[in-house]
């Protein structure tokens, strides 16, 4: 029995030095100490020996397994070491090669505008506000004296939002103006009231040129003692000259909106023929900018302002349009056509 458990190492440690991976290795594991293995059936002989040869044998049969099983750990790990290796040989990176450009990108042309604009009015004194998107009919219209009915409604012709009050009354719909934040701010807080409100609009109309159906719109309010005509254009002088540049000359018109009175539209003379007249001014010399007006006494009234004792100016601009005058840009459509030969210009 000795004899055989000497053939069983030598044939063993033999065979382990032809196998070349994990599966042949479990293969050799189980032949010589799986359950019916060469090694394992002598060591269950070992019950039927006298005792003297029991011990002698059963320490040696001992000794031999406990040399296979660090064999075959010895093989695993050599086996483990290589494949790494050879898994990082094939895989191998070279981190210092330099990574791929990421562009860090830009604001887009409209957010530009809009902070430019804004920035000039807190300067002076006009505080950021915004509001909702998704507004009552009664801050888009009727508390800017626009009633149901009235032709003015044609003027913001509008996208309706199939929702309505709890009375089933009153629906909503997408902002046609920034005005209703005039309202809401107006509502909340007693004079002096000095508030500046940019956010977008939407109006459903065919786009051209000149008109997007979704929009962006600075609105300006005013309200306090005092306040009269000749603030509302030293403010927007100020502003147009801060703008765009010392040389420009603003033009004040009459035009008509429910909610101020009097109205007025704000023009400044051409930036391409400096008021000669050309293709983008239509050969007027002038290119409107803004609406503006001293607000209607029954707008405070509603929000229970006394006319008596306060006064106020709003003006409302479209931010796009004031970046296409900047810039020379001829169709209000590039801004949002996602086209980055576009958008990197600026
Ligand atoms: C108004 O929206 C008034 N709420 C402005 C106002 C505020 C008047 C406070 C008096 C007091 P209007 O519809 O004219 O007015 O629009 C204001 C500006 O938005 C225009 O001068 C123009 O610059 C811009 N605008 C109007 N329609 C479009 C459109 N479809 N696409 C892009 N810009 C537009």
């Amino acid at each position: 029995m000795i004899d055989r458990l000497k053939v069983i190492k030598v044939e063993a440690i033999a065979e382990l030095g032809g196998i070349s991976d994990l599966t042949e290795l479990e293969r050799w594991r189980i032949h010589y100490m799986g359950k019916k293995g060469q090694l394992t059936q002598v060591l269950r002989q070992l019950g039927d020996l006298p005792p003297e040869d029991r011990r002698i044998i059963g320490a040696l049969a001992n000794e031999i397994k406990r040399q296979l099983e660090d064999e075959l750990a010895g093989f695993k790990s050599r086996i483990a070491r290589t494949t790494v290796e050879s898994k990082l040989e094939k895989e191998w990176i070279d981190v210092t090669l330099p990574g791929y450009p990421v562009s860090p990108g830009r604001l887009h042309p409209t957010t530009q505008a809009l902070r430019e604009v804004c920035s000039i009015f807190t300067s002076m004194g006009f505080q950021w506000v915004e509001g909702p998107e998704v507004e009552w009919e009664y801050y888009n219209f009727e508390a800017l004296n626009i009633f149901k009915g009235h032709p003015a409604y044609d003027m913001w012709d509008t996208l309706w939002v199939d929702f309505y009050n709890e009375k089933g009354e009153m629906p909503m719909l997408l902002r046609t103006h920034t005005s209703p934040v005039q309202i809401r701010i107006m509502e909340k807080t007693r004079p002096p009231v000095r508030v500046i409100m940019p956010g977008k609009v939407y109006r459903y109309e065919a786009t051209d040129a000149t008109h997007e159906s979704m929009f962006y719109q600075v609105e300006g309010l005013a309200v306090d003692k005092d306040i009269t005509f000749a603030d509302l254009k030293g403010t927007l002088y100020e502003f147009a000259r801060r703008l765009f540049g010392e040389e420009r000359r603003v033009r004040f018109r009459c035009d008509y909106f429910p909610f101020v009175e009097p109205g007025v539209e704000v023009s400044i003379d051409c930036l391409a023929c400096g008021g000669v007249g050309c293709r983008l001014c239509s050969n007027t010399g002038w290119i409107e900018i803004l609406g503006a007006g001293m607000v209607h006494p029954d707008v405070l009234r509603r929000v229970d302002y006394d006319p008596e004792v306060y006064s106020g100016f709003a003006f409302g601009m479209g931010v796009e349009r004031i970046s296409m005058l900047r810039y020379g840009i001829d169709d209000i459509r590039l801004f949002y056509s996602n086209d980055l030969r576009f958008l990197n210009q600026f």
